[in-house]
This record gives C-alpha cells, sequence and structure tokens, in this order.
C-alpha cells in the first residue's frame, strides 16, 4: 500500500463546503427524477421551475484499496417533489458487507434504510447524530426540514456505490410531507 501523508480537511457544518476537497459532485432534479414516487409532479418542475439541486457532495479522494477510509460532506437542498422531500438517490454497498458512518452537522432529516431481504428502518437525525449504516442496508437521506441538511460520511474504500438496486426497485418507505410535517410512509410504487 502506498504511504499517504496525513491531511486535515477544514469543515463548514452549516454549507458542508470543505477547505480543499477532491472532488464535488452535484446532483440535480434530471439527475433523479424518476426515483420521486411522483414522476408527473419532477416532470412539471423541470418544466416550469428548471432543473433545481437536489445536493452536493464534497469529499476527499483516496485510492480504492483495502484500509482506506473516505470520507464526504453532503447537503441536501430543503424542498419537494410531489410532495416527497428532497433526498439523496441511495444505494447499497457494492460489497454489501462493508457498513458506514454518517455524523449530522446541520439541519435535520431521516436516514432511509432497507435490506434485500425486506427489513426497512427509518431514523431521525439532526446536528450531532452519529448513524450508524451496518452492512447489508441500502440508505437514502432525505431532508425533512426548512434548511439544508448537511451530514458527514464516512466509510471503507472498497465498499463501492450499487445504485442500479434502487434505480430499479426503489425504497420501500417514503418520507413525505403531510399536515406540514414530514411522514413515513409506503412507497406506493414498491411491489
Ligand atoms: C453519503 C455517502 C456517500 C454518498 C452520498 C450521496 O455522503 O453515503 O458515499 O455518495 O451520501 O448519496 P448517493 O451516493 O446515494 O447519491
Ligand atoms: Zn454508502
Amino acid at each position: 500500500m502506498p504511504l499517504i501523508a496525513p491531511f486535515v480537511t477544514e469543515v463548514d457544518f452549516s454549507t458542508g463546503v470543505m477547505s480543499a476537497p477532491g472532488y464535488v459532485l452535484q446532483r440535480r432534479l434530471s439527475d433523479m427524477a424518476a426515483m420521486y414516487a411522483d414522476e408527473a409532479a419532477a416532470s412539471r418542475i423541470l418544466a416550469g421551475e428548471g432543473d433545481r439541486l437536489i445536493y452536493e457532495v464534497q469529499g476527499v479522494e483516496l485510492p480504492v484499496e483495502e484500509g482506506q477510509i473516505p470520507h464526504c460532506t453532503t447537503r441536501i437542498t430543503p424542498g419537494q417533489v410531489g410532495g416527497e422531500y428532497h433526498m439523496t438517490k441511495g444505494h447499497y454497498h457494492a460489497r454489501r458487507e462493508q457498513g458506514e458512518v454518517y455524523f449530522g452537522l446541520s439541519g435535520r432529516g431521516y436516514l432511509v434504510m432497507q435490506t434485500e431481504s425486506g427489513e426497512t428502518d427509518v431514523r431521525e437525525m439532526v446536528a450531532g447524530s452519529a448513524a450508524y449504516v451496518p452492512p447489508y442496508w441500502a440508505h437514502r437521506t432525505v431532508n425533512a426540514g426548512n434548511g439544508d441538511f448537511v451530514f458527514f460520511s464516512v466509510w471503507e474504500a472498497r465498499a463501492g456505490h450499487d445504485y442500479g438496486t434502487i434505480e430499479r426497485d426503489g425504497f420501500r418507505k417514503l418520507v413525505v410531507m403531510r399536515d406540514g410535517q414530514p411522514a413515513v410512509v409506503d412507497n406506493p410504487k414498491y411491489d
């Protein structure tokens, strides 16, 4: 394994901005319109208001090899698409036996998880929440607040992102706005 020099990154808790990110990734509505339960609502927003930013990820770049520990911030913007709160795409790890840790930096949201054998688990996250995503759980984060929801993530380099399974099947649970409050409901498109 090549020797990497230690380094420190300054993180702005309210924006997720890193002092010298190795990569910055933005996901807009057009990148994930089909992931919202109400695809027609997504199309209406794209045609009317345009391609809004849903979330931004800033992370350190590390080699994909055993023992490396990538970490990043994610900032999810506030808003809804057809009543469903802004969210990440969500993924399983390509290596299912790898877990992950999330730490809430600002705002509030939900961590939606499920396994391939049918278990679901939805946890609230606020600034200061340290959430553990154990091996085998797909994970998606949702912004249920009025401002940005920002959190920090740490995982093992070889975990990898498997988006295909979630793109095809979605999550069993959705977080939607009901009477102005977040509610966890069954996904009508899930079968
Ligand atoms: C978290 C981590 C990252 C992930 C990001 C956005 O910060 O799990 O690995 O990339 O969320 O989520 P997604 O990759 O599902 O779009
Ligand atoms: Zn992950």
